[in-house]
Order: C-alpha cells, then structure tokens, then sequence
C-alpha cells in the first residue's frame, strides 16, 4: 500500500491516492471525516481552522461502502480558496506586486526558492503549508480502515506542549477517552490545562510552542518488518515516515534517548509466559521493536514537535529580491499545532503497518489477509 498527496494551502483542493488497497474493506467518508475533524481541532490553532470543514469526497475505488481492491482517491475542498482566486490562479500572467520575499526561518521558504529559482515564497510555502497533512490524515483513514479489519488499532497523545510535560504513559494505560475531552489531547485534566495556559502566554507573545506527541498501535502481530533488509525494518520505515510530518525533528521508539543513557538489564524486556499462557514481554522498553520487527507487544513511538516558525513577532531575515536585511513575513497561523500532529502520526503509522501488513498477508482481499494472520497467529504461538 502507498499514497501520494498534491493540493496547496489556498488551492481549490487537496488529493489524497492510495494504491495497493485491498478489497473488502469497509471504508466510508465518515470515518475519514472524524479523524480530519480531530486534525482540524485543538487548542492553539489559528483562524483558518474555523473556516475549513474537512470534508473527505472519496471519487474511486470503494462501491456499497467497500474498497473493490482499485485505487482509493479522496478529495478535500479548501473552503478559504474562494478568498485567494486572485493569488491562487491556475492560470493567467503573474501580477509585478504581491510576492512573498522574506523568507521565514524555520519554513521551507528560503531553502525551496533556492532550490526552485522562485523570487516568490508562496510558490513554496504553499505546499510546504501544514495543511496538506490533511490530505494525508484521510490517506491514513483508509490504512486505518484496513488495520480496524485485521485487529490493529493505531492512536496517539500528547505528553508535552513547551515546558510543560507530561508522562510517559504507557500505551495500555492511555485513557482515550480522557485524551479525546482534553482540548491538547493530553489524557490529564490538570495538565491539559497548564499546557492552555501556555499556549495563551505563547500567542500573547507573538510566539509559538512545539511539544511531543505519542502515538501507539496495539493489536499487531510479532515478526512485521525485516532483520534481513534493514532499510525494511519497522524502525526505519516508521521513522521515515514519522519524519516526513512537518515540524518533526525528532522521533524515538519506546524508552529512545532516555535507554542511551541505562544499561542492558534494565533496558532490555524479559520474554515472559502470561497467566493465559502466552508468550510476551514483562515491561515494554522497546516500543514494541526489535531487530527492525514488531514483538507483539504495542509498538510505540514518539515524536519531538518544533515550535511553528510563522512569529507574530518575526525574526529577522534577508529580502530575496532587494538583499536588505528586513523582518520575515507575517501571516496568519497558529500558535501550537502539537494536538493535530497527533493525528497525522496517527495516519503516518497506519499507513506504514497497513504496507507491511499487505507486503507479509497479501494485498488482494481482506478475507484473504485474515485467514492468513489466523495461520500466522497458529504458527508464531510458542
Ligand atoms: C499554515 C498556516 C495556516 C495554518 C495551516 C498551516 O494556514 P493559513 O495560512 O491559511 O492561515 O492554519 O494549517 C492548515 C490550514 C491546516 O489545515 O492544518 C502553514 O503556513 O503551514
């Protein structure tokens, strides 16, 4: 399974293809629209937010509610188009006013025009734009959708917005419903309101905050990925595509950076037999990942959220066309996106299982892949 996205920010619409899908999957609009319902929320998020709808217009590859095994493409309408049609044109001259030429530190403006030869930012910063993960959330939808069929959840939290921190919860105990009523998605009341108050002063000062979002999948089977290719691994893969989110820069699986720093025994998950007789791990340090494969156990993975780089309280830059040394560009944003990075990691993680899955259990019909994880289950039990 994989996708592609194209649209821009102020273009009409954002496209989400996803190919490889399997047939037999129960796949609606709806469900796709309640995770970009969670993306567009969250405390911290700007005006345009209030102006989208996120609505996912699925135009092939699903008939009476099931994928029929063609490619799946879903469109998202950007409602705020209809006030950039001057900026936006598909075609006509471009007008000698209007560019975007100073570059903000931190965003792909400065980097894409010198990769691109464009004088004008926007052609850039459309698509660097964090709101093409939304077409990318209802990509995700349809791993999802096939992940739901074959016992894998995928869901995710927030554990820090600036300073304020909390956590690390282990993904068994996250109360989700806890997560859902927070307005950061953190599952403590206490701190979720701490984690406001400082979305408030960020926003007071013209600036903005980054955080860390954890995001988990549970109901996977052992042995998903590859010791034998490791640029196959589960890691590698996840990382990939955890990385590919913007704003990330950083990503950690389990214990991470905190399991540099411990030794072998304390770091390392005993192999253990359940009162039920089967056969797991006593603690989960590994994030559910060892030698590039799933163990069985939740697979778990953080990521670290920079602060958004459009600053009501810009920095300073260098103008692309004149050279003078001029405040970067000030434009409508938001102050913290940390709570929808959630679930864009939500969709990144999906996808990559939902490959992996199709890539070990086939990719003709779902029927097909359930009996062959039946078989796999049987075998794999010790
Ligand atoms: C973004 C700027 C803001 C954000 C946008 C990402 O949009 P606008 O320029 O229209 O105010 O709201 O995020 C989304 C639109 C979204 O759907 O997530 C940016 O420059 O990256």
């Amino acid at each position: 399974m994989d996708y592609r996205t194209a649209g821009e920010s102020h273009g009409r619409a954002l496209t989400a293809l996803v190919s490889g899908v399997p047939a037999g999957v129960p796949l609606s609009a709806v469900d796709i629209d309640s995770d970009l319902d969670r993306r567009r929320g969250g405390y911290g998020r700007g005006g345009r937010m209030a102006i989208e709808q996120d609505r996912a217009l699925i135009t092939s590859g699903v008939r009476f509610g099931v994928t029929i095994g063609s490619p799946v493409a879903i469109t998202i309408a950007n409602r705020d188009a209809v006030n950039w049609t001057d900026v936006m044109p598909i075609a006509g001259q471009r007008p000698a006013e209007g560019a975007v030429t100073m570059p903000r530190p931190g965003h792909a403006d400065l980097a894409g025009c010198q990769r691109t030869g464009s004088q004008d930012a926007r052609d850039v910063l459309e698509r660097a734009s964090a709101r093409e993960t939304a077409a990318r959330v209802a990509a995700g939808g349809v791993a999802k959708a096939l992940l739901a069929a074959l016992g894998v959840s995928v869901f995710s939290w927030v554990e820090r917005i600036g300073d304020v921190s909390a956590g690390p919860y282990a993904a068994e105990h996250v109360d989700l419903d806890a997560v859902a009523a927070s307005a950061v998605r953190c599952p403590d009341e206490e701190l979720s309101h701490a984690m406001r108050g400082a979305i408030d002063l960020a926003r007071n000062d013209g600036d903005t905050l980054g955080g860390v979002v954890a995001v988990a999948a549970i109901g996977v089977v052992p042995g998903v990925g590859s010791y034998a290719e490791r640029p196959r691994g589960l890691d590698a893969q996840l990382a990939a595509a955890l990385c590919s989110i913007p704003s990330v820069k950083g990503v950690e699986f389990g214990d991470g950076f905190a399991a540099a720093a411990s030794v072998g025994s304390k770091v390392h998950d005993p192999i253990v037999r359940g009162a039920d007789g089967v056969v797991r791990r006593g603690s989960n340090h590994a994030g559910g990942l060892e030698g590039g494969m799933t163990n069985g156990e939740p697979v778990v993975a953080r990521i670290a959220v920079k602060p958004i780089p459009t600053l009501m309280r810009p920095l300073k830059t260098i103008d692309l066309v004149t050279g003078e040394r001029v405040d970067a560009i000030r434009e409508r944003s938001d102050v913290c996106a940390v709570p929808a990075a959630g679930i864009v990691a939500e969709a990144e993680v999906a996808l990559v299982l939902a490959d992996a899955y199709t890539r070990m259990f086939g990719d003709t019909c779902v029927d097909d892949m359930r009996a062959a994880i039946e078989r796999y289950r049987a075998r794999t039990v010790l």
